[in-house]
């Protein structure tokens, strides 16, 4: 294992050489970074939940013809993948307002928005991650036009396919951030990236709305990893002997429900 060729190493994955021309083996890690990497630290069990649920979902999205770079799952932590040439994109879809964008415009994080939108980020930690156009895209010569199109219809479709499947499961798909690649073969088409867990979308319990994501762990929540469990769960992909975790969740909910009937502290 040790003498594989290490081709990447990022906050959260590293990526190895694959055993066949044009694959990579997708390792996760525990390790979560969160604005830039200006916060750092680990999520227990983390890297194994989204192992299994990027590979579960990337394998639907697969079977509806929305092309991904996933191959299979190898072990707890690693999965084959298609190697790419990474567009240096952020595709952003947002359905519910929060985030930078509430910052941004002002808005307040909840609104429910009148149909997905779609934002392009430029992939820069150093400049960390600007907003940009289509302009730009093509400008630059990031991608061409056909690809811009592809990624953006995919994108919708991944985001109409997902916020479904999670409605299914008693969550509301908020935003996600989708990563687009080259395929290396003569065709050289246009495939989703990375990875799909709540590291890189939004996602609330549906009734309660409850942050069931990477904002626990942004914004000190606490039940980080608890909260990942809950909605591997909720997918049907984690054995019933993880169930501990709904009343870990359910406890973290109660809390601040509990705050107002809490005397005024004296100044
Ligand atoms: N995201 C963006 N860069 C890294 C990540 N993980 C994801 C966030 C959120 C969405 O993109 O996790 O789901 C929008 O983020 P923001 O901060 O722009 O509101
Ligand atoms: N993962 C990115 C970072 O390290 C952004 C984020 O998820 O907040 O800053």
């Amino acid at each position: 294992m040790n003498d594989r060729r290490k081709i990447y190493e990022g906050k959260a994955k590293i990526l190895f050489e694959g055993p066949e021309r044009h694959t990579l083996v997708q390792h996760f890690k525990d390790d979560a970074t969160a604005f830039n990497a200006q916060k750092s630290g680990t999520i227990s069990g983390k890297g194994v939940l989204n192992n299994r649920m990027s590979a579960y979902i990337m394998e639907r999205l697969n079977a509806i013809g929305i092309p991904t770079h996933f191959i299979k799952a190898l072990n707890m932590r690693e999965q084959l993948i298609k190697r790419l040439d990474i567009i240096p994109i952020e595709v952003v879809v947002r359905n519910v307002a929060a985030g930078s964008l509430c910052k941004r415009l002002a808005i307040k994080e909840g609104h429910v928005l009148a149909r997905p939108l779609i934002e392009l980020y430029y992939k820069s930690d150093a400049l960390n991650d600007p907003l940009i156009n289509e302009d730009h895209v093509l400008a630059f010569s990031w991608a061409d036009s056909q690809e811009l199109e592809d990624m953006m219809t995919l994108a919708l479709r991944v985001n109409d396919f997902l916020s479904g499947m999670m409605a299914g499961a008693q969550l509301t798909l908020v935003d996600i951030k989708l990563e687009f690649g080259r395929t290396q073969d003569d065709n050289q088409d246009i495939v989703l990236a990375d990875e799909i867990s709540p590291d890189g979308c939004r996602l609330w319990d549906s009734t309660t709305h409850e942050k069931m994501d990477k904002d626990r762990f942004r914004y000190d929540l606490g039940n980080v990893a608890d909260a990942y469990q809950e909605v591997a769960k909720r997918l049907g992909i984690l054995p019933l002997t993880h169930s501990r975790t709904t009343t870990a969740i359910k406890g973290a909910a109660k809390k601040p429900a509990a705050k107002p009937h809490r005397k005024k502290r004296q100044p």
